[in-house]
């Protein structure tokens, strides 16, 4: 599709969607904060819902509040499938997930105006609360949607604030009929923003994505005795504070030491009371482990939980641990994957297959279809930050690659 008559994707009309978007939740700083199930997040679903009527598309909803909008609207058969999501973590930037949902919106719209001769319908989603920051596990929606969790057991889960996930569907009325798990699609393609400094390092445009690195999230609950703060000896305390900081500083040196892919994160800290003048009675923390090897993961899941058990024996606390999600990594549909980078290659592009980093809804599609992601450079590989950018050339890039894939897809 690069003579130079063949339908194109239209950067302006992308480029102030993604700006309109970004007003939701805007954080004044040049980020968003669209949390899942949130008044904002409400507020980007409906404004998305709009361009999706605003083309004919046939909007459904299922019943975890995910969004697909298909073409033709009549259509019965399986579609190839594009999308990612528009919830945001409480400091996004303006394009993770967003520039997956619209480029995909973007594709469409031009595949319609094409007027193409299609051979199976397209169709393009956004799934709900694939951060995973409110209520988790990450890819949370995708997840129900491909029958990896069951609808009820997401429906009851409990986010960080205490809200339950059906009670915030209900509120913000995006409880639909779509059963879950959804029918599969034909194929998917997930166009995101990298994330992480490779495709800028190597100089490369264009990431073909390979596969997901595996995640294993914990909520780690240390309870201890709060005492106070002047008149307790060292020796008579049970300091909850002091055994998640340990662990902490042992997460970063088990992940220094084994050195790249290993990564770890301890994102969230709470401290109950959390006063000056207490020692806490108990610490809540969690703990983001991955690696691209799942007995890597495994070795650093089990290091860390025997380090947890002997700093709870010294300082006489209780350490609790609680998965908040944990998924294996995965391998994207091989035939997928070069098509990415043959297409990428075809437009002139410079192309590097690579992992993700981040967690996607692409991993969990991939258990249903043949699947793929199509990457774009992070401007100092910043992401999860207002500061997140990618190159306008770069954005256009990765919508052409992905509006190409989508039309090989849907003619083929
Ligand atoms: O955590 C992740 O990798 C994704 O942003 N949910
Ligand atoms: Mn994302
Ligand atoms: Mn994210
Ligand atoms: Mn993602």
């Amino acid at each position: 599709m690069t003579d130079t008559d063949a339908p194109a994707i239209s950067w302006p009309r992308l480029e102030a969607r993604l700006a309109e978007l970004a007003r939701i939740g805007d954080t004044g700083d040049g980020g968003c904060s669209r949390l899942a199930l949130t008044d904002a997040d409400r507020e980007g679903r409906d404004l998305v819902v709009s361009w999706m009527r605003e083309l004919g598309l046939r909007v459904d909803v299922d019943g975890i509040g995910n969004v697909v909008g298909t073409w033709p609207a009549d259509a019965t058969e399986a579609p190839v499938l594009t999308g990612s999501h528009i919830d945001t973590v409480r400091t996004g930037g303006r394009y993770d997930g967003n520039l997956g949902v619209l480029a995909g919106l973007e594709a469409v719209e031009t595949i319609i105006t094409s007027g193409l001769e299609l051979a199976r319908p397209v169709a393009v989603a956004f799934f709900t609360g694939e951060e995973g920051s409110r209520f988790a596990p990450d890819m949370f929606g995708s997840l129900v949607y491909v029958g990896g969790l069951p609808l009820e057991e997401a429906l009851d889960t409990v986010a960080v604030d205490g809200a339950v996930v059906g009670d915030e569907l209900e509120r913000i009325g995006y409880v639909g009929p779509l059963p879950c798990p959804a029918r599969p699609p034909a194929a998917f393609v997930e166009l995101h923003i990298e994330q992480g400094p490779v495709l800028e390092a190597e100089g490369d445009t264009i990431g073909a994505v390979t596969g997901v690195q595996g995640i294993s999230w914990q909520e780690v609950t240390v309870t201890g005795q709060s005492n106070h703060a002047g008149t307790t000896p060292m020796d008579h305390r049970h300091d909850p504070a002091y055994v998640a900081a340990a662990l902490a500083v042992f997460v970063r040196e088990l992940a220094d030491e084994a050195g790249p892919p290993q990564v770890a994160t301890v994102g969230r800290v709470e401290l109950h009371p959390n006063l000056v003048n207490v020692v806490p009675a108990r610490a809540t923390f969690t703990v983001d482990l991955r690696h691209t090897d799942d007995d890597a993961l495994r070795a650093a899941e089990e290091a860390f939980a025997a380090r947890a058990d002997a700093l709870a024996a010294t300082e006489g606390v209780t350490v609790e641990r609680r998965s908040l999600a944990r998924f294996a990594p995965v391998e994207f549909d091989a035939g997928m994957v070069d098509r990415v980078e043959r297409t990428a290659r075809a437009r002139g592009h410079s192309v590097r297959r690579m992992p993700s980093g981040a967690g996607h809804d692409a991993q969990m599609l991939a258990r249903v279809c043949p699947t793929a992601m199509v990457f774009t450079p992070s401007v100092d590989g910043i992401s999860h930050n207002p500061d997140e950018h990618t190159l306008p050339a770069d954005l256009e890039a990765g919508a052409g690659v992905l509006f190409d894939v989508l039309v090989q897809l849907a003619t083929e």
